[in-house]
């Protein structure tokens, strides 16, 4: 569907039209997003462990997940790696059909309604940073490995992880950390997997979702397209800004890869930081990033670091085969549609620090 089709015989042009006015306002204003964190960090849980939240379980572990979401894959990484059998609840999130994520039940489990929820004898954790050295911490001599004690190597553990985290607003520091350039990056791709979820679901949010801007930015990639997202002028700024800080990111990630030797982030170890960064470097490439940013030789650290992350069986089993249909169509659409469409690829990938 297009500019101009039709439902039922109603053009739908100008509400369409009038919806991505409105979204391009609020980014632009960026107002709302400040009324929307104000309103929901009344009730937006403090991160770690919550022993005063009972919640009703059947397993030691219990994971609240998206098959999509980056946080999500980052938890699911880190307890195939600890060994840690869990019970897997799935919540959808309107980039993978609906906003199940705000539903009453959710809700109970995670007042701010967003995955990851790692639950722990009943009592959430959240804040999927914490959670994963939560689990570490609770996986005996696995847990060790993945968290080292000395406190250089600690340290070096650390910075990485924060890096790649996703803490309060992504649209701010953007420029400390590698996961805050995640959503801007994942635009394009958004624009293609949000072709099977139809409008009626989309547009839901506007009444059920508290950031409103959600269904607009959603309703507006279905309608343009990934091949009409360049006439965005607002969402294209965004993915300029990010692909610019994701390039210092990466360039960072190369030196102190080549300075320490790899091929982990603390050399022989592998640790929660290449947990953090495996699933960065997965979403670069599942948005089509990967020639952009360490292809045709450039960051040969990078491009080396991702090829043994990849070939680690956490990241299949907790990765590759989660793949939600929508998103394995996305993905070859976006691809599809960068190759035919040079002025596509030109206005996406762009000039580096021209943003
Ligand atoms: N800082 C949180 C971020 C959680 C977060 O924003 N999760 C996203 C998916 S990666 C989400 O649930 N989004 C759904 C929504 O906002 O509707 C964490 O690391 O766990």
């Amino acid at each position: 569907m297009g500019p101009g089709d039709a439902i039922h015989g109603v053009s739908i042009t100008a509400p369409i039209g009038c919806l991505v006015w409105a979204s391009s306002l609020l980014l632009k204003a960026g107002a709302f997003e400040h009324w929307r964190v104000g309103k929901l960090s009344r009730k937006m849980p403090t991160g770690g462990l919550h022993t005063e939240i009972d919640l009703s379980y059947e397993q030691e572990w219990e994971l609240y997940h998206n098959s999509f979401s980056l946080c999500s894959k980052k938890l699911r990484v880190c307890m195939v790696e600890l060994g840690l059998a869990y019970r897997s609840h799935e919540i959808d999130l309107i980039e993978t059909g609906s906003y199940q994520n705000v539903g009453r039940e959710f809700l109970a489990v995670n007042p701010a309604g967003t995955v990851p929820v790692l639950v722990h004898r009943g009592h959430p954790v959240y804040e999927s940073h914490e959670q994963i050295v939560y689990a570490a911490e609770h996986a005996g001599a696995r847990g060790m490995g993945l968290l080292p004690s000395e406190p250089e190597l600690r340290e070096i553990v650390d910075d990485w992880t924060d890096r790649a985290s996703l803490v309060g607003n992504p649209l701010e520091s953007i420029d400390q950390r590698a996961g805050h350039c995640i959503p801007g990056l994942t635009l394009p791709l958004f624009a293609t997997t949000v072709a099977a979820i139809p409008y009626v679901e989309i547009f839901k949010g506007l009444f059920t979702h508290p950031n409103k801007e959600r269904p607009l930015i959603f309703a507006a990639l279905k309608f343009f397209g990934v091949r009409g997202l360049p006439k965005l002028g607002p969402m294209m700024k965004i993915v300029a800004r990010s692909r610019d800080h994701m390039a210092r990111h990466l360039d960072a990630l190369e030196d102190h890869l080549a300075k320490n030797g790899g091929p982990w982030m603390v050399g022989e170890i592998f640790t929660l930081a290449d947990v953090s960064w495996v699933v960065v470097l997965d979403r670069l490439v599942e948005a089509d990033w990967e020639e952009v940013f360490w292809g045709a030789g450039q960051r040969p650290h990078v491009a080396a670091y991702w090829q043994e992350l990849a070939e680690r069986s956490s990241y299949r089993t907790a990765v590759l085969d989660a793949r939600c249909p929508n998103v394995r169509d996305g993905i070859a659409a976006l691809a599809e549609a960068k190759a035919g469409d040079r002025a596509l690829r030109a206005a996406l990938e762009g000039e580096l620090g021209t943003s």
